[in-house]
Protein backbone atom coordinates (compact mmCIF):
# COMPACT_ATOMS: atom_id res chain seq x y z
CA UNK A 1 0.00 0.00 0.00
CA UNK A 2 1.65 3.43 -1.06
CA UNK A 3 1.50 6.03 1.43
CA UNK A 4 2.07 9.70 1.68
CA UNK A 5 5.76 9.08 2.52
CA UNK A 6 6.44 7.54 -0.90
CA UNK A 7 5.10 10.25 -2.70
CA UNK A 8 8.02 12.09 -4.07
CA UNK A 9 10.25 11.65 -1.43
CA UNK A 10 13.20 13.92 -2.15
CA UNK A 11 10.91 17.13 -2.44
CA UNK A 12 8.73 16.52 0.85
CA UNK A 13 12.67 15.49 2.77
CA UNK A 14 14.05 19.29 1.51
CA UNK A 15 10.85 20.65 2.50
CA UNK A 16 10.87 19.23 5.79
CA UNK A 17 14.39 20.28 6.46
CA UNK A 18 13.28 23.61 5.67
CA UNK A 19 10.98 23.75 8.36
CA UNK A 20 13.32 22.61 10.50
CA UNK A 21 15.58 24.86 10.56
CA UNK A 22 12.86 27.68 10.19
CA UNK A 23 11.36 26.46 13.38
CA UNK A 24 14.60 25.38 15.13
CA UNK A 25 16.24 28.57 14.57
CA UNK A 26 13.17 30.67 15.70
CA UNK A 27 12.65 29.17 18.87
CA UNK A 28 16.30 29.29 19.72
CA UNK A 29 16.84 32.76 18.91
CA UNK A 30 13.31 33.86 20.77
CA UNK A 31 13.86 35.95 24.33
CA UNK A 32 13.10 32.58 26.04
CA UNK A 33 14.71 29.52 24.19
CA UNK A 34 11.91 26.82 23.28
CA UNK A 35 12.14 23.57 20.64
CA UNK A 36 8.80 21.68 19.59
CA UNK A 37 8.50 18.38 21.11
CA UNK A 38 7.33 17.46 17.86
CA UNK A 39 10.91 17.07 16.35
CA UNK A 40 11.94 14.51 19.06
CA UNK A 41 10.77 11.61 16.73
CA UNK A 42 13.58 11.25 14.71
CA UNK A 43 14.45 7.49 14.20
CA UNK A 44 16.61 7.35 17.22
CA UNK A 45 13.65 9.49 19.33
CA UNK A 46 11.24 6.72 18.22
CA UNK A 47 13.38 4.63 20.13
CA UNK A 48 14.33 6.51 22.78
CA UNK A 49 10.41 7.08 23.07
CA UNK A 50 9.69 2.99 22.83
CA UNK A 51 12.05 2.39 25.89
CA UNK A 52 10.59 4.88 27.69
CA UNK A 53 7.32 3.27 27.42
CA UNK A 54 8.98 0.32 29.23
CA UNK A 55 10.11 2.39 32.03
CA UNK A 56 8.99 1.34 35.51
CA UNK A 57 8.38 4.73 36.19
CA UNK A 58 6.22 5.79 33.10
CA UNK A 59 2.91 4.20 34.21
CA UNK A 60 1.22 6.29 31.50
CA UNK A 61 1.13 3.63 28.33
CA UNK A 62 0.49 0.96 30.38
CA UNK A 63 -2.54 2.72 32.01
CA UNK A 64 -4.05 3.13 28.68
CA UNK A 65 -2.86 -0.32 27.34
CA UNK A 66 -4.73 -2.14 30.41
CA UNK A 67 -7.71 -0.13 28.89
CA UNK A 68 -7.14 -1.30 25.67
CA UNK A 69 -6.93 -5.10 26.23
CA UNK A 70 -9.48 -4.97 29.19
CA UNK A 71 -12.20 -2.75 27.88
CA UNK A 72 -11.83 -3.23 24.04
CA UNK A 73 -15.49 -4.78 23.26
CA UNK A 74 -17.14 -1.87 25.19
CA UNK A 75 -14.84 0.59 23.02
CA UNK A 76 -15.76 -1.02 20.06
CA UNK A 77 -19.07 -1.01 20.96
CA UNK A 78 -18.87 2.85 21.26
CA UNK A 79 -17.36 3.56 17.98
CA UNK A 80 -18.99 1.36 15.63
CA UNK A 81 -22.23 2.37 16.82
CA UNK A 82 -25.83 1.33 15.62
CA UNK A 83 -25.67 1.92 11.98
CA UNK A 84 -23.32 -0.62 10.77
CA UNK A 85 -21.70 1.99 7.43
CA UNK A 86 -18.48 1.43 6.35
CA UNK A 87 -16.11 3.64 8.80
CA UNK A 88 -12.55 5.26 8.35
CA UNK A 89 -10.42 5.13 11.94
CA UNK A 90 -8.28 7.57 11.29
CA UNK A 91 -5.23 7.50 14.18
CA UNK A 92 -3.29 10.82 14.78
CA UNK A 93 0.10 10.65 15.97
CA UNK A 94 -0.16 6.53 15.69
CA UNK A 95 3.20 5.56 16.78
CA UNK A 96 4.14 2.10 17.13
CA UNK A 97 0.66 1.33 17.37
CA UNK A 98 0.62 -1.07 20.47
CA UNK A 99 -2.45 0.10 21.86
CA UNK A 100 -4.15 0.42 18.50
CA UNK A 101 -3.52 -3.31 17.86
CA UNK A 102 -5.81 -4.78 20.74
CA UNK A 103 -8.71 -2.68 18.72
CA UNK A 104 -8.68 -3.51 15.67
CA UNK A 105 -8.22 -6.74 16.18
CA UNK A 106 -11.79 -6.71 18.16
CA UNK A 107 -13.21 -4.41 14.87
CA UNK A 108 -11.88 -7.09 12.98
CA UNK A 109 -13.82 -9.41 14.79
CA UNK A 110 -17.14 -7.54 14.54
CA UNK A 111 -19.53 -6.98 10.90
CA UNK A 112 -18.76 -3.59 10.19
CA UNK A 113 -16.12 -2.65 7.35
CA UNK A 114 -13.29 0.21 8.00
CA UNK A 115 -10.07 0.77 7.17
CA UNK A 116 -7.38 2.02 9.74
CA UNK A 117 -5.64 5.68 8.68
CA UNK A 118 -2.59 5.93 11.08
CA UNK A 119 -1.38 9.57 10.83
CA UNK A 120 2.26 10.66 11.84
CA UNK A 121 5.43 13.19 11.59
CA UNK A 122 7.60 10.25 11.50
CA UNK A 123 7.69 8.52 8.71
CA UNK A 124 10.02 5.59 10.19
CA UNK A 125 7.64 4.69 12.58
CA UNK A 126 4.97 4.69 10.30
CA UNK A 127 7.23 2.16 7.93
CA UNK A 128 7.25 -0.20 12.02
CA UNK A 129 3.90 0.37 12.33
CA UNK A 130 2.60 -1.13 9.10
CA UNK A 131 5.09 -4.52 9.35
CA UNK A 132 3.90 -4.89 12.91
CA UNK A 133 0.14 -5.33 12.03
CA UNK A 134 1.00 -7.48 8.88
CA UNK A 135 -0.10 -9.89 11.03
CA UNK A 136 -4.09 -8.61 11.12
CA UNK A 137 -5.08 -10.24 8.16
CA UNK A 138 -7.17 -8.52 5.61
CA UNK A 139 -7.05 -4.97 7.13
CA UNK A 140 -7.16 -2.54 5.46
CA UNK A 141 -4.40 0.38 6.56
CA UNK A 142 -3.59 3.60 4.67
CA UNK A 143 -0.59 5.51 6.23
CA UNK A 144 -0.24 8.99 6.21
CA UNK A 145 2.71 10.87 7.18
CA UNK A 146 2.40 14.65 7.70
CA UNK A 147 0.76 16.98 10.44
CA UNK A 148 -2.59 15.85 11.85
CA UNK A 149 -4.47 18.28 9.77
CA UNK A 150 -3.40 18.01 6.97
CA UNK A 151 -3.55 14.68 6.90
CA UNK A 152 -7.14 14.87 7.93
CA UNK A 153 -8.57 16.75 4.93
CA UNK A 154 -6.21 14.23 3.14
CA UNK A 155 -8.07 11.44 4.42
CA UNK A 156 -11.50 13.46 4.36
CA UNK A 157 -10.49 14.20 0.19
CA UNK A 158 -9.89 10.35 -0.13
CA UNK A 159 -12.88 9.00 1.57
CA UNK A 160 -16.61 10.31 2.38
CA UNK A 161 -16.72 7.35 4.99
CA UNK A 162 -17.53 8.16 9.01
CA UNK A 163 -14.90 9.44 10.94
CA UNK A 164 -13.45 7.99 13.73
CA UNK A 165 -10.50 9.89 15.33
CA UNK A 166 -8.41 8.31 17.43
CA UNK A 167 -6.08 10.98 19.63
CA UNK A 168 -4.35 8.42 22.39
CA UNK A 169 -1.22 8.44 24.37
CA UNK A 170 -1.95 11.58 25.88
CA UNK A 171 -0.86 13.08 22.54
CA UNK A 172 -3.27 16.21 23.23
CA UNK A 173 -0.43 16.92 27.21
CA UNK A 174 1.91 17.96 24.42
CA UNK A 175 -0.20 21.28 23.30
CA UNK A 176 -0.39 24.15 26.20
CA UNK A 177 -4.26 24.43 27.48
CA UNK A 178 -4.62 27.65 24.97
CA UNK A 179 -3.85 25.52 21.90
CA UNK A 180 -5.43 22.19 22.82
CA UNK A 181 -8.69 24.33 23.37
CA UNK A 182 -7.69 25.29 19.09
CA UNK A 183 -6.97 22.06 18.63
CA UNK A 184 -10.16 20.68 19.81
CA UNK A 185 -11.79 23.45 17.62
CA UNK A 186 -10.20 22.62 14.94
CA UNK A 187 -10.68 19.08 15.17
CA UNK A 188 -14.93 19.16 15.51
CA UNK A 189 -14.98 21.52 12.39
CA UNK A 190 -12.93 19.41 10.57
CA UNK A 191 -14.96 16.44 11.56
CA UNK A 192 -19.21 16.03 10.69
CA UNK A 193 -22.16 15.65 13.02
CA UNK A 194 -22.16 12.15 14.55
CA UNK A 195 -18.35 11.35 13.61
CA UNK A 196 -16.30 10.10 16.87
CA UNK A 197 -13.40 11.02 18.67
CA UNK A 198 -11.70 8.79 21.08
CA UNK A 199 -9.21 10.81 22.88
CA UNK A 200 -6.76 9.83 25.62
CA UNK A 201 -5.69 12.35 28.50
CA UNK A 202 -3.64 11.88 31.55
CA UNK A 203 -5.10 12.72 34.83
CA UNK A 204 -3.91 14.57 38.07
CA UNK A 205 -2.46 12.64 39.99
CA UNK A 206 0.50 12.59 43.09
CA UNK A 207 2.33 14.93 41.87
CA UNK A 208 5.96 12.88 42.37
CA UNK A 209 4.53 10.00 40.15
CA UNK A 210 3.90 12.48 37.25
CA UNK A 211 7.71 14.40 37.89
CA UNK A 212 8.92 10.82 38.11
CA UNK A 213 7.62 9.85 34.88
CA UNK A 214 9.56 12.02 32.62
CA UNK A 215 12.85 12.06 35.20
CA UNK A 216 13.31 8.03 35.44
CA UNK A 217 16.37 6.92 36.96
CA UNK A 218 17.76 5.22 33.95
CA UNK A 219 17.83 8.23 32.38
CA UNK A 220 16.10 7.24 29.00
CA UNK A 221 14.06 10.38 29.21
CA UNK A 222 17.34 12.53 29.58
CA UNK A 223 18.52 11.12 27.15
CA UNK A 224 15.23 11.41 24.62
CA UNK A 225 15.06 15.70 25.71
CA UNK A 226 18.85 15.81 24.60
CA UNK A 227 18.72 13.73 21.40
CA UNK A 228 16.98 16.64 19.91
CA UNK A 229 20.25 18.60 20.23
CA UNK A 230 21.94 15.64 18.64
CA UNK A 231 19.45 15.90 15.69
CA UNK A 232 20.04 19.43 15.67
CA UNK A 233 24.05 19.01 14.86
CA UNK A 234 23.04 16.72 12.65
CA UNK A 235 20.53 17.98 10.46
CA UNK A 236 21.38 21.58 10.83
CA UNK A 237 25.01 21.59 10.94
CA UNK A 238 24.60 22.27 14.80
CA UNK A 239 27.60 22.06 17.25
CA UNK A 240 26.16 21.73 20.97
CA UNK A 241 27.84 20.15 23.14
CA UNK A 242 25.78 17.38 24.61
CA UNK A 243 27.87 17.56 27.90
CA UNK A 244 27.04 21.20 28.77
CA UNK A 245 23.66 20.45 28.73
CA UNK A 246 21.13 18.98 31.70
CA UNK A 247 17.74 17.43 31.47
CA UNK A 248 15.60 19.39 33.82
CA UNK A 249 11.85 18.38 34.70
CA UNK A 250 9.41 20.57 36.48
CA UNK A 251 5.51 19.54 37.54
CA UNK A 252 3.41 21.88 38.91
CA UNK A 253 -0.12 20.02 40.22
CA UNK A 254 -1.64 23.64 40.45
CA UNK A 255 -1.95 23.80 36.40
CA UNK A 256 -1.17 20.42 35.75
CA UNK A 257 1.98 21.61 33.32
CA UNK A 258 4.39 18.86 33.37
CA UNK A 259 7.70 20.64 31.21
CA UNK A 260 11.08 19.33 29.78
CA UNK A 261 13.76 21.97 29.79
CA UNK A 262 17.82 21.94 28.67
CA UNK A 263 19.58 23.62 30.28
CA UNK A 264 23.44 25.19 29.58
CA UNK A 265 25.45 24.78 32.30
CA UNK A 266 27.82 27.25 31.02
CA UNK A 267 28.09 30.55 29.17
CA UNK A 268 29.12 29.39 25.48
CA UNK A 269 27.48 30.31 21.71
CA UNK A 270 26.37 27.28 19.83
CA UNK A 271 26.35 27.44 15.85
CA UNK A 272 23.42 26.22 14.07
CA UNK A 273 23.19 26.64 10.25
CA UNK A 274 25.69 29.03 10.65
CA UNK A 275 23.64 31.05 12.92
CA UNK A 276 25.20 31.96 16.72
CA UNK A 277 23.27 31.34 19.21
CA UNK A 278 24.57 32.62 22.91
CA UNK A 279 23.85 30.93 26.11
CA UNK A 280 24.14 32.45 29.58
CA UNK A 281 25.13 29.90 32.29
CA UNK A 282 21.88 28.35 33.74
CA UNK A 283 19.88 29.55 30.43
CA UNK A 284 17.07 27.17 29.66
CA UNK A 285 14.98 25.70 25.93
CA UNK A 286 11.87 24.62 26.82
CA UNK A 287 11.33 21.53 25.06
CA UNK A 288 7.78 19.87 25.86
CA UNK A 289 4.79 20.60 27.82
CA UNK A 290 2.76 16.96 28.86
CA UNK A 291 -0.05 18.55 30.28
CA UNK A 292 -2.58 16.64 32.88
CA UNK A 293 -6.07 17.18 33.45
CA UNK A 294 -8.74 16.27 35.77
CA UNK A 295 -12.50 15.38 34.43
CA UNK A 296 -13.67 18.68 34.82
CA UNK A 297 -11.20 20.34 32.80
CA UNK A 298 -12.05 17.49 30.02
CA UNK A 299 -15.95 18.08 30.21
CA UNK A 300 -15.13 21.69 29.79
CA UNK A 301 -12.54 21.34 26.78
CA UNK A 302 -15.33 19.33 25.35
CA UNK A 303 -18.40 21.30 25.78
CA UNK A 304 -16.26 24.61 24.41
CA UNK A 305 -15.63 22.93 21.10
CA UNK A 306 -18.83 21.91 20.72
CA UNK A 307 -18.26 17.83 21.19
CA UNK A 308 -20.60 15.92 23.46
CA UNK A 309 -19.21 13.61 26.07
CA UNK A 310 -20.36 9.93 25.70
CA UNK A 311 -18.67 7.12 27.70
CA UNK A 312 -15.64 7.30 29.56
CA UNK A 313 -12.78 3.85 30.15
CA UNK A 314 -10.54 4.19 33.14
CA UNK A 315 -7.66 2.13 34.15
CA UNK A 316 -7.90 0.35 37.53
CA UNK A 317 -6.22 3.24 39.32
CA UNK A 318 -7.90 6.12 37.45
CA UNK A 319 -4.63 7.49 36.54
CA UNK A 320 -5.66 7.64 32.92
CA UNK A 321 -8.92 8.41 31.14
CA UNK A 322 -9.88 7.67 27.68
CA UNK A 323 -13.23 9.71 26.38
CA UNK A 324 -15.66 9.22 23.85
CA UNK A 325 -16.46 12.28 22.43
CA UNK A 326 -19.60 12.56 19.72
CA UNK A 327 -19.12 15.36 17.10
C1 LIG B 1 3.96 10.86 23.55
C2 LIG B 1 3.32 13.01 24.26
C3 LIG B 1 2.32 11.11 25.28
O1 LIG B 1 4.15 13.54 27.01
O2 LIG B 1 3.90 11.64 28.03
C4 LIG B 1 7.23 10.87 27.35
C5 LIG B 1 6.01 12.00 25.35
N1 LIG B 1 7.97 12.77 26.69
N2 LIG B 1 8.29 11.21 28.11
C6 LIG B 1 4.22 12.30 27.05
C7 LIG B 1 7.05 11.88 26.45
C8 LIG B 1 8.75 12.34 27.72
C9 LIG B 1 4.64 11.57 25.77
N3 LIG B 1 3.60 11.65 24.71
Amino acid sequence: MPTAHDLQPDVREEDRVLQFREDVLKGLKSGTKRLSSKYFYDAKGDALFQQIMHCPEYYVTRCELEIFRGQAADLVRAITMKDKQPFDLIELGAGDGIKSRHLLRALQEQPCEFTYIPVDISGNILSYLEESLADLNGLNILCLEGEYFDMLAEATKISANRKVVLFLGANIGNMPVYEAEKFCDQLRNALQPGDIVLMGFDLKKNPQTILNAYNDEAGITRDFNLNLLTRINRELDGNFDLDTFTHYQTYDPETGACKSYLVSSTEQTVTVAGTPISFQEGEWIFTEVSQKYSMKEIEVLAANSGFSMDTTFFDSKRWFVDVIWIA
